[in-house]
């Protein structure tokens, strides 16, 4: 999951000139100019610009030289102080401004003193002379606001002019309306030849329509009639679904008319899953710390290593305990990133982990999927290797012996502080933390050690051994420290990642470590479990946070000889019913359903993860109708969805591009690349965190709340544990072909 985090400029404090001129840029009647002289009328005051970078008036235009060799968009500004801004209000900010073609200005309404918060933030690109506007609400009150241009960044010395800067209060609120496209809704990628195939088309009719399927050469090859299906709850539109499972052709570009209106194109075959599944897992080698990123493997992503005590980095080869928590050092080097910043969580890499290898335990086709890593033909699995990146960064959290708290793991390490947008991993100057050892992390890493232990035996004896070792000191730990909970309040320069049940994660360690070793005490342990007869299996079947239904996903699963396993199997079916009610009940076919129509954070992964249970009752029973919920399920993270885009970076016409991150940045330095190609966006969140989705989305219904912006960290950020989800699932799919 990624963070609640506040998007703040470390920024150099300029001191304005308390000089007041009378606004030049006249605003409309009915709004308030916020900004003095922003037509720079004689004279750049009241503007102040940073040391060194005077401003010069040409052609009553305020310019500057901008310095080459700064790392940072704030590290040189020109801006204003000392504007008003009143919460709720909305606002329009507007200026002219040119510059060295190609180059980038972050201009942005914030606070002016410490913490400096951005309220809103624009990063274009420059050229010529252009106008740009925007409007935005504000979040918060102050009478400390600031407009600034933030020019920093560049490695070459660069110009820049700006004028007709306005802050105009009283405007009337932006309407954001998506662009969804055309009103036939399909998985854009792929439906499989043999697989359910289903559409939703967004009518005002309430009586059936009749669709047609066209080949990539427009022909029709089949007809038939839609289903109304009444408002859908998620998306609040009135839609029928069209259902063309018969046709079982494979072929690329065809299309679906209904209603005056052609969808999007999509092929019908095997093929996209096969290099989705494989995509899926590349994603982790750039989500590596402690490496560098080698182009020759991914073309255009190429980074210097992170984190590997190299100024000006601070570790991560000798990070102390904050402050009063521990008295040694550890060498947590490598792992993967969590998500769009440089913190690494135990918990959160924990269940990651235990998707990637329950994929390679579940999927044998995985052990063939090459991955272009490193450690590519090394005669490991390559799917096994990328998981090892991790195993060794997890195991290294682990508290060593004769310390207090020893065997159990620390809950995280990440920055001091939170950092900007954008920061390569090698340029994250804060000074790296460990945080307090808690009883999840502890039991992350005893399950995840013990799952390791039986995988990897086959391919390193010496480790699978050492992490069972782990795992047994880990789940010990645990024992003697059952109630240390991570607080919510730790959230300062990474996530919380706060859990204060861990009945589920007691549970799910020890059907590990009876899963591995066969031993009676952890059986015993399991069957004493509240967890075991529980129904683990609610509107989101796992996360982070909630692990019950891993451990029983595993036993139902793997070969092992629990007393009652019967009833555990059925358990599993048991939820997959419920998912498929929720599914056939869905218009769009997304076998997900929360409570009050609160779509959480992250929301494509537990669309994911609820297909995992499907796919886990279809392994059991050999029921089609699993199967079938699971190839239509991912129809809804591919395109057939409210919003008629992929959530998939590169997979279908229309897809998500711009997720929150530090490194994958593109949106904001045209130097920087977007995410690779099968990167999962967290997707439609209700609650909306973020001041960008809620500067665009405010009102919005389920589905709707997404938007594909870099700033909108609380619906679009890329993270390790999503992308296992899609990860798995893909290679679910690309198995049934
Ligand atoms: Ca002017
Ligand atoms: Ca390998
Ligand atoms: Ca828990």
């Amino acid at each position: 999951m990624p963070l609640w985090e506040r998007s703040r400029i470390v920024s150099v404090l300029a001191v304005a000139s308390l000089l007041t001129v009378a606004a030049a840029a006249p605003a409309r009647a009915d709004e308030v100019e916020q900004v003095r002289n922003g037509g720079f009328d004689g004279t750049t005051d009241p503007f102040w610009s940073t040391a060194g970078m005077p401003m010069t008036l040409t052609d009553g235009q305020a310019c500057v030289d901008v310095p080459g060799g700064t790392t940072n968009r704030w590290d040189v500004a020109i801006g204003q102080n000392d504007l008003p801004l009143v919460a709720g209000e909305s606002y329009r900010f507007s200026f002219d401004a040119s510059g060295t073609a190609g180059h980038v200005v972050r201009a942005i309404v914030g606070l002016a003193v410490s913490p400096y918060d951005t309220y809103f933030e624009q990063s274009p690109v420059l050229g010529d002379l252009t106008h740009y506007s925007y409007t935005f609400t504000a979040g918060a009150g102050t009478a400390q606001g600031q407009v600034a241009f933030q020019v920093g960044g560049s490695a070459d010395p660069w110009h820049f002019c700006v004028d007709n800067v306005s802050l105009a209060g009283g405007v009337p609120p932006e309407v954001y309306v998506p662009d969804t496209g055309p009103r036939v809704r399909v998985n854009q990628v792929a439906y499989l030849p043999d697989g359910p195939k289903t559409a939703t088309v967004v009518t005002d009719a309430t009586t059936a329509l009749p669709w047609q399927l066209n080949d990539a050469g427009g022909k029709v090859v089949a007809r038939g009639s839609s289903l109304p299906r009444g408002v859908d709850v998620s998306s609040g539109q009135n839609v029928q679904t069209i259902d063309f499972g018969r046709y079982t052709r494979a072929g690329t570009g065809f299309t679906i008319t209904a209603d005056g209106e052609t969808s999007r194109p999509f092929d019908i075959g095997a093929g996209a899953y096969r290099t989705l599944r494989a995509d899926a897992l590349k994603f982790y080698y750039t989500q590596r710390s402690g490496i560098a990123i080698d182009g020759a493997l991914r073309p255009g992503y190429a980074r210097a290593a992170g984190h590997i005590d190299v100024a000006p980095n601070q570790g991560d080869g000798n990070v102390p305990c904050q402050a009063g928590v521990c008295d040694y050092t550890l060498d947590v080097r490598g792992g993967w990133y969590d998500a769009g910043d440089h913190g690494k969580y135990v918990v959160n890499g924990g269940i990651t982990t235990w998707e990637m290898l329950n994929e390679y335990e579940r999927s044998h086709a995985v052990r063939n999927v090459g991955l272009n890593i490193p450690e590519s033909g090394n005669r490991v699995p390559d799917i096994l290797d990328e998981a090892r990146w991790e195993l060794d960064f997890l195991l290294s959290m682990q508290v060593p012996a004769g310390k207090p708290y020893a065997g159990m793991a620390h809950h995280k390490i990440h920055d001091q502080n939170w950092t900007g947008l954008p920061l390569l991993p090698d340029q994250d100057p804060q000074p790296r933390e460990l945080h307090p050892v808690s009883t999840a992390a502890t039991l992350n890493l005893a399950a995840v050690a013990a799952q390791a232990a039986r995988i990897y035996c086959t391919y390193d004896k010496a480790f699978a051994a050492r992490a069972l070792k782990a795992a047994r000191t880990a789940y010990a730990a645990a024992k003697a420290n059952p109630a240390l909970y991570a607080p919510g309040t730790d959230g300062t320069g990474g996530g919380a990642y706060n859990d204060d049940k861990v009945t589920d994660e007691f549970y799910w360690a020890a059907a590990e470590l009876y899963l591995t070793t066969g031993e009676k005490a952890f059986a015993g342990d399991i069957l004493a479990s509240p967890e075991h007869t529980a129904d683990v299996f609610g509107a989101s079947a796992f996360d982070w946070a909630s692990t019950a239904a891993a451990g029983r996903l595993d036993l139902a699963l793997l070969p092992n000889k629990l007393p009652g396993l019967a009833a555990v199997r059925q358990s599993v079916v048991a939820g997959a019913e419920k998912y498929l009610a929720v599914q056939k009940a869905h218009a769009y076919g997304v076998p997900y359903a929360p409570a009050n129509n609160m779509w959480d954070w992250g929301s494509n992964s537990i669309v994911l993860n609820n297909m995992v249970v499907l796919a886990g009752a279809h392994t059991l029973t050999h029921a089609p109708k699993y199967r079938d919920a699971v190839l239509t399920g991912i129809d809804y993270v591919l395109g057939r969805n409210a919003l008629n885009q992929s959530y998939v970076t590169g997979y279908g016409e229309v897809s998500s591009q711009n997720e929150h991150s530090r490194w994958y940045a593109h949106q904001l330095d045209p130097a920087l690349p977007n995410p690779p190609a099968g990167t999962l966006s967290g997707g439609a969140n209700s609650s909306i965190q973020d001041p960008y989705a809620q500067s665009k989305l405010t009102g919005c219904v389920a589905q709707f709340c997404y938007i594909d912006d870099i700033q909108s960290w609380s619906t679009n950020e890329e993270a390790i544990n999503w992308n296992a989800a899609l990860s798995w699932v893909s290679a679910f799919v690309a198995d049934q072909a």
